[in-house]
């Protein structure tokens, strides 16, 4: 079943979407159209959105019959589609959907789909193993690991997710819950584990609108204490420079369990003057996130660990 004008239905309160920009190689899953659907009373889901498909809201929460009058056959159909997937409300309150990791600087994260939880900043991954998602929560690094620029916790109510042209992922969050709340911050996922060879990988840019001043991308670098600190945050050139920090033992560690850091971009780069109610608004989503993402990418001065 096609539907013209209603893409899908039967969702709730989705709470961020994404689409999948697919692997740079093969291109596998490029154009996957993933959300995050809040649920009601008991359950959040992550759901791949097809056209002509139905989510089952109001018949279904979760994998879980909601209405008993809708849970037959007329009202859920053929098309019905299930989540991928569905964690209770012990584990969250309010799902914050992500996006598939497509980026080159961190190889461990490749395919993988990141979230949160907006109520208590539980991040999670979804890993695709064959038709199946394997949910696992995302381990923030210890203070040893995530050192200098790098953090390991972060205000806990995440707003939004945001991906730059290079495909690495960023998100918003704020420590008060209220949309007249100007402060939050934007954090880049690290993967201190990186990396393999990127002049194995290429990822294709794509530009967003951005609209003000862009500042111009000028890498720099410097050594301090036998560690690289790049000035430069994640554009073409730090894809394809040849790094010498590749044949050390550390890097070694591509298979080890991914561990990940944040990077904290400042966010006040996105506010520039005081907001109108309407701006505030708009704040709260993703499409002024990745207007700000660009912004940010191109000015904010960055620590990569190696
Ligand atoms: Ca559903």
């Amino acid at each position: 079943m096609k539907f013209h004008e209603i893409f899908a239905y039967g969702v709730r309160n989705m709470w961020r979407c994404s689409v999948d920009r697919g692997d740079s190689e093969s291109g596998y899953g490029a154009g996957r159209i993933f959300c995050g659907d809040v649920g009601q009373n008991r359950y959040e889901e992550i759901d791949i959105i097809v056209n002509g498909g139905n989510y089952g809201w109001r018949a279904m929460e979760g994998n879980s019959c909601y209405d008993s009058n809708l849970c037959n056959e007329r009202f859920i159909g053929d098309n019905y589609v299930s989540p991928i997937h569905v964690y209770s409300h012990s584990v969250g309150k309010s799902v914050t959907g992500g996006y598939v990791y497509r980026g080159c600087q961190y190889p461990h994260l490749q395919g993988i789909y990141i979230y949160g939880d907006f109520w208590n900043g539980r991040l999670f991954k979804l890993e695709e193993n064959g038709e199946e998602w394997t949910n696992t929560e995302i381990c923030l690094g210890t203070k040893d690991i995530c050192t200098g620029n790098l953090w390991n916790f972060f205000p806990k109510n995440i707003l939004s997710f945001g991906e730059d042209e290079a495909g690495e992922v960023y998100m918003l969050v704020t420590d008060i819950a209220s949309s007249s709340h100007t402060g939050g911050k934007i954090f880049r996922f690290v993967d201190p584990n990186k990396r393999g060879n990127p002049e194995e990988c290429h990822v294709e840019e794509r530009p967003v609108p951005v609209f003000g001043p862009i500042s111009p991308f000028e890498p720099s670098s410097n050594e301090k204490n036998g560690a690289t600190t790049d000035g430069q945050s994640v554009g073409e050139e730090d894809v394809t420079k040849p790094d010498s920090v590749l044949t050390t033992s550390r890097s070694n560690n591509i298979h080890a369990v991914p561990t990940l850091c944040l990077t904290l971009l400042t966010a006040s780069l996105i506010v520039t003057k005081p907001l109108s109610s309407s701006e505030r608004l708009v704040m709260f989503g993703f499409v002024i996130l990745l207007q700000g993402m660009q912004y940010v990418q191109r000015t904010a001065q960055d620590y990569i660990l190696h």
